[in-house]
């Protein structure tokens, strides 16, 4: 390990230990999170252990455990269940091990939480959702109870809801599992041959949007439905914009981007450095119009038109290098 010239101990030394601890690791948004993650630790010389995420709280716990054993000087916990996590991360706090927390709502002073400003994003979707459909429709919601990033959208989707009374929710469902887009698809299989007036599907989180796209087409109803997310990958990108898609819309922020301010932030608390408490990257209204007429395909060519997807000016700091993507 050579260090960051330039930078305060210990990363002028380099090789500071860093454990990134995942609830969730399946799946695009996750994937490109700890690929940022990564490249954010390499350009600090920082020794990354990354745990993988199998939707487990006990292994996630145990996680922990393993990390401060291994002596690390900060962790960053990437989703997960509050409850079961606050013992060992006190017990993190209590060695000297910084802690930060992204979408999972670990409520201590001590601990910056990194967000992608899901009321915003929510905001954002439910606004365009209104310009394409009015605001009488029937609608399909899908959430999933107990994620900080869902139930916070879900607060805006209430508030919609309650300001908008020709909106009727005919049918509410979803999946967080290694095969969410699957089992959602089966389920809006199911919901949509219940409920087919549902014009509308608000899908905030893209392995949901993907599972309704997929029901959508295998019941060859894909052109009486729009479908609104959140989240974008190469993979979305080209879903979005295939000829017929109803997936219309999605706010979404780079992941990777997020993944690297997450390392930022227990960086410059490991060198001493102030942090906020609350971190957010903000996210961007992708159209599939706009994504067509763009010419966009990849979430590379997206970074390369929409400044946000290319670097975020949260958590920064002159010994830190940044152009990552
Ligand atoms: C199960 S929670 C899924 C969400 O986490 C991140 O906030 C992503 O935006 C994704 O939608």
């Amino acid at each position: 390990a050579g260090g960051v010239s330039g930078a305060p101990a210990p990363f002028d030394k380099g090789g500071v230990k860093v454990a990134l601890i995942s609830y969730i690791s399946a799946g695009d948004f996750f994937q490109a999170y700890q690929a940022g993650a990564e490249a954010q630790a390499k350009a600090l010389d920082i020794d990354l252990r990354v745990f993988p995420g199998r939707q487990n709280a006990a292994e996630q716990r145990e996680q922990i455990l393993q990390a401060i054993n291994l002596g690390v000087s900060g962790i960053v916990i990437d989703h997960g269940l509050p409850e079961s996590l606050g013992d060992v991360v006190q017990k993190a706090l209590d060695k000297g091990i910084k802690v930060v927390a992204f979408d999972v709502n670990l409520n201590n002073p001590k601990i910056p939480q990194v967000e992608q400003s899901d009321h915003e994003l929510a905001e954002l979707a439910l606004k365009q959702v209104v310009k394409d459909n009015g605001d009488s429709f029937k609608a399909g919601y899908v959430y999933v109870a107990g994620f900080a990033p869902l139930d916070r959208r879900n607060e805006v989707w209430d508030k919609f809801k309650k300001q908008n009374s020709g909106v009727v929710e005919k049918a509410r469902f979803g999946n967080v599992s290694d095969t969410t887009a699957t089992s959602t698809a089966d389920q809006a299989k199911a919901a949509l041959t219940a409920n087919p007036d549902i014009g509308v599907i608000f899908a905030p989180y893209d392995e949901f949007a993907r599972g309704v796209k997929l029901a959508a087409n295998d019941l060859g109803i894909a052109n009486k439905l729009k479908i609104y997310s959140a989240d974008v990958s190469t993979a979305d990108i080209q879903e979005i914009t295939e000829p017929g898609s109803p997936w219309v819309a999605t706010v979404a922020t780079n992941p990777a981007v997020v993944g690297a301010v997450s390392i930022r932030a227990t960086a410059l608390q490991i060198a001493g450095q102030d942090v906020p408490h609350q971190i957010t990257v903000k996210p961007t209204l992708l159209t599939q119009e706009g994504l067509r007429t763009a010419g966009v395909k990849t979430i590379e060519e997206l970074a390369q038109k929409v400044p946000a997807f290319n670097a975020s000016d949260a958590v920064t700091a002159s010994w830190i290098p940044q152009k990552l993507f």
